[in-house]
């Protein structure tokens, strides 16, 4: 709905939901929400049609209706016009809803029982359209760095982040698995495509309940030929970059319903050693020892130096998979986005020779002749290659200083929770 007040005296049409009804007397209101907004249709005793007022009376909210009337300048109404309807069709009737959109905001557990209903929820609307043009951003970005998007199996026979975390599928006469993450795909898609990226569901079958775990995320995966991390991490920073703008240009929007994001500019990101973060942690006082891994509560503390974005980069590379490219022995080229405290991207360099590979494996107790699929493809000609996983659940939530994951989640799947 694109009613303003430059179309003052012009006759539209709009459709949308009644969100509010409201009888002065001979002034009667009906707000109307669309995804953008409301506008308001104002019925006026001898201005308005007699049958309108009947169709009034029946109205209830959420009701599914369409106005045709005239458009007229208003210095009090919403978006600063009103419309005087010459005609309403009302095209479905809603029951009353089993939760409060308008006023009360239920826990997140009634929200989400019945979240086709919540979604109409305005601070919905506005997260869940700015998701949308963050996707865009993240596409743009890496259509311009000459990536291709491919989509690659979900269901799958080996696992690539570690073996506990895979859901199991009975494919006809074998067991399979969701995909954790198209790791080996994308790596093996260097050795043609070069640049790819795919932007699609990963299933880790964790069994801790979190405010940032999920057990269906969507992830963005990026991998390159003849890229090492730190190329891929400056794709990262220019695509951080330009996703603070996207959320910058939604900044009124998110006003209105109260979001209020936590990043909306970014200038550089911090590329910081692990074994620096380890040195700030202990004299702030944490139990941190080298080879641990830093957690959200770390990872916040350490925004006192290096702002909302930075990058860990260099980890122990016993805490990275086996496919991570090592550095100085015992270190790795990897690297974690971390946004708002929230690791919401890791990465690295990745070993393209088969022997290396194989050796890695053997080092955690991985038998190379399960990837066997795998490491053939590493005979022919495999370059040089680095990427990235991305969560994008995560990301709007750290952008936006959401405080759980299932906020920047659609219909989110935990470990209570498959239904709706
Ligand atoms: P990793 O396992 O770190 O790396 O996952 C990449 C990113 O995905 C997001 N993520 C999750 N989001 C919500 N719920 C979860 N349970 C969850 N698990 C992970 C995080 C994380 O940073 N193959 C590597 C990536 C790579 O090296 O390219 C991988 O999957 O934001």
């Amino acid at each position: 709905m694109d009613v303003t007040p430059a179309l003052h005296g012009s006759e539209v049409v709009v459709a949308g939901w009644v969100w509010e009804l409201r009888d002065i007397g001979k002034i009667k209101f009906i707000v109307l929400r669309d995804r953008e907004g409301f506008i308001q249709i104002t019925l006026k005793a001898g201005k308005t049609p007699e049958n309108l007022f009947k169709i009034f009376v029946e109205l209830g909210r959420e009701d599914v209706i369409v106005v045709k009337g005239v458009v007229e300048a208003s210095k009090i109404a919403k978006r600063g016009v009103e419309i005087f309807p010459s005609e309403i069709w009302v095209l479905n009737k809603a029951k009353p809803l089993p939760i409060d959109v308008w006023s009360e905001t239920p826990d997140l557990a009634t929200r989400l029982r019945w979240r086709s209903v919540d979604l109409k929820r305005p601070r919905n609307l506005a997260i869940f359209s700015l998701a949308s043009a963050m996707l865009r951003t993240i596409r743009d970005v890496l259509y311009g760095e000459g990536f291709v998007e491919v989509f690659t199996p979900k269901i799958i026979v080996t696992s690539t982040e570690g073996g506990a975390e895979l859901f199991p599928v009975l494919y006809f006469e074998r067991v399979a698995y969701l995909s954790q993450s198209p790791q080996l795909y994308k790596e093996q898609l260097t050795a043609s495509l070069e640049r790819v990226f795919e932007i699609g569901p990963a299933y880790r079958a964790e069994k801790h309940n979190t405010d940032y775990h999920l057990n269906e995320f969507i992830s963005v995966d990026a991998e390159a030929a003849f890229m090492d991390y730190t190329d891929i991490m400056n794709i990262l920073e220019k695509m951080t970059k330009n996703l603070a703008k996207t959320v910058a240009s939604f900044s009124t929007k998110l006003n209105e319903v109260g979001v209020k994001p936590v990043v909306t500019e970014v200038r550089n990101v911090p590329r910081v050693d692990y074994d620096e973060a380890v040195d700030w942690l202990r004299r702030l006082g944490f139990a941190v020892n080298w080879g641990d891994d830093l957690t959200v509560e770390m990872q916040m503390a350490l925004m006192k130096f290096y702002g909302p974005v930075y990058f860990l980069v260099n980890f122990p590379a016993s805490l990275r998979p086996f496919y991570t490219k090592r550095r100085d022995g015992e270190k790795s080229e990897s690297y974690d986005l971390i946004i708002n405290g929230i690791e919401v991207a890791s990465g690295a360099t990745r070993i393209h020779r088969r022997d290396e590979l194989e050796e890695e494996m053997r080092k955690r107790g991985l038998d190379p002749r399960l990837f066997e699929a795998h490491l053939s493809v590493f005979d022919y000609g495999m370059p040089p290659h680095a990427g990235f996983g991305l969560g994008f659940n995560r990301l709007v939530t750290a952008m936006l200083g959401l405080d759980n994951v299932r906020h920047a989640t659609l219909y989110p799947r935990d470990r209570y929770r498959v239904e709706p």
